[in-house]
């Protein structure tokens, strides 16, 4: 019996030394993702879910060996349906589920409700899409983000309203969300401080379709351009009816309008919008050009916005596990003080509130029914 145990122990250390890992049981290790996978902006939360399905199934391929355990990553993919109530219900089945960390959520109306929920559990959420200042300004450890915020992008917009377009007024559209309002508060208290004269700042809601009334208002105030504060569902109608009503000014958008589905919803109107997008454009991407080649031979489709931000947050959190060597939600959430990833988006580093260090805008407009970059601006 002493000579079998022996040489057992001489096998291990035999197999230790050859580098061989002698893993324990393998391991389910549950990544929740929560977006918009119904409504007018499920097209974005479809977009950002494959991102992060796509990097689940490169690791599970390549395999990952944690805490001695053969660990498969799972994608636990919840529906907040853009609705903030929605957002923390789906929050709370996360944390019910075990998740280890959380990828999500897409709107900051979402995101910023759910944190508090991630919070108290102590489990890690990086949003790869919500832009609001406030989602990293609660004092939570546990929020992160892979986008410059809308405190950067809605005076980048500004000043190329003041500065490149020379407008000397605007109006301003915003959809009533916590991103389209805050986005659109932060143009207007830029533009303001530029000089540019703010003629109006009216307010629709994220469900609306028939923006007429406003436009024809709009119209009567002769702005030199308007921006608004949305996302593509709302913004590409809104663009096409401003056209339709002989508002041949430019409309100004951040990255919720800034997609390419945009010119299917604006119509040649799309040539009007100028707008802004979190991080280099995918082509000059550190990763991009082999990220998009896998994105589109697995999905059958163009990366619409966010993917690249959802494949680096589970890089991010897989990274955090590896130097936690520990799949425990509060452990894998201490370890992200000592991240520093290299992904497809580039360097990422964050600062003490989880907001990246180097934000990158890219600003676009559309030739051609395509988005076609203007500048790129590292903040
Ligand atoms: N960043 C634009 C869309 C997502 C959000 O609500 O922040």
């Amino acid at each position: 019996m002493k000579q079998t145990a022996a040489l057992l122990r001489l096998c291990a250390v035999a197999l230790a030394m050859a580098g061989i890992q002698t893993a324990k049981a393998d391991e389910v290790v549950k990544i929740g993702h929560a977006a918009p996978l119904t409504g007018e902006v499920a097209h974005l939360g479809k977009d950002e879910e494959n991102g992060a399905r796509l990097a689940v199934e490169e690791f599970n391929k390549k395999g990952l060996v944690i805490g001695g355990r053969k660990i498969t990553l799972q994608l636990d993919a919840q529906d907040d349906a853009a609705d903030p109530r929605t957002a923390t219900q789906v929050a709370q089945k996360l944390v019910d589920d075990h998740v280890v960390a959380v990828v999500g959520h897409l709107n900051s109306g979402c995101s910023i409700p759910a944190s508090r929920i991630y919070n108290e559990a102590g489990v890690l959420e990086i949003s790869p899409a919500s832009t609001n200042p406030q989602y990293t300004q609660q004092g939570f450890k546990s929020t992160y983000r892979l986008v410059a915020t809308d405190a950067q992008q809605g005076p980048a917009l500004a000043e190329y309203a003041q500065k490149v377009l020379h407008a000397k007024s605007v109006a301003i559209v915003d959809d009533s969300t916590a991103y389209g309002q805050g986005l659109a508060n932060e143009f207007e208290k830029t533009a303001k401080a530029g000089g540019v004269t703010v003629v109006s700042h009216d307010a629709t809601n994220d469900k609306a379709t028939d923006f007429r009334a406003i436009l024809t208002k709009i119209k009567g105030e002769r702005p030199d351009a308007i921006m608004y504060g949305g996302e593509d569902a709302t913004g590409g109608p809104f663009a096409k009816q401003a056209s339709q009503l002989g508002l041949s000014m430019r409309v100004l958008a951040g990255d919720g309008v800034c997609t390419g589905k945009l010119p299917d919803l604006a119509g040649d109107a799309a040539k009007n919008v100028i707008c802004s997008q979190p991080g280099m454009p995918v082509d000059q991407m550190k990763g991009g050009a082999a990220f998009q080649k896998a994105y589109e031979a697995r999905f059958h489709q163009p990366i619409e916005l966010y993917a690249p931000f959802a494949y680096d947050s589970v890089g991010i959190i897989v990274a955090a596990m590896k130097r936690a060597d520990s799949t425990d939600p509060s452990k894998v959430l201490a370890a992200m003080s000592g991240s520093d990833y290299n992904g497809v988006i580039g360097d990422v580093r964050f600062d003490d509130k989880g907001d990246l260090r180097e934000p990158v805008i890219t600003l676009y407009d559309y030739k051609g029914g395509k988005k076609s970059t203007l500048s790129v601006q590292k903040m």
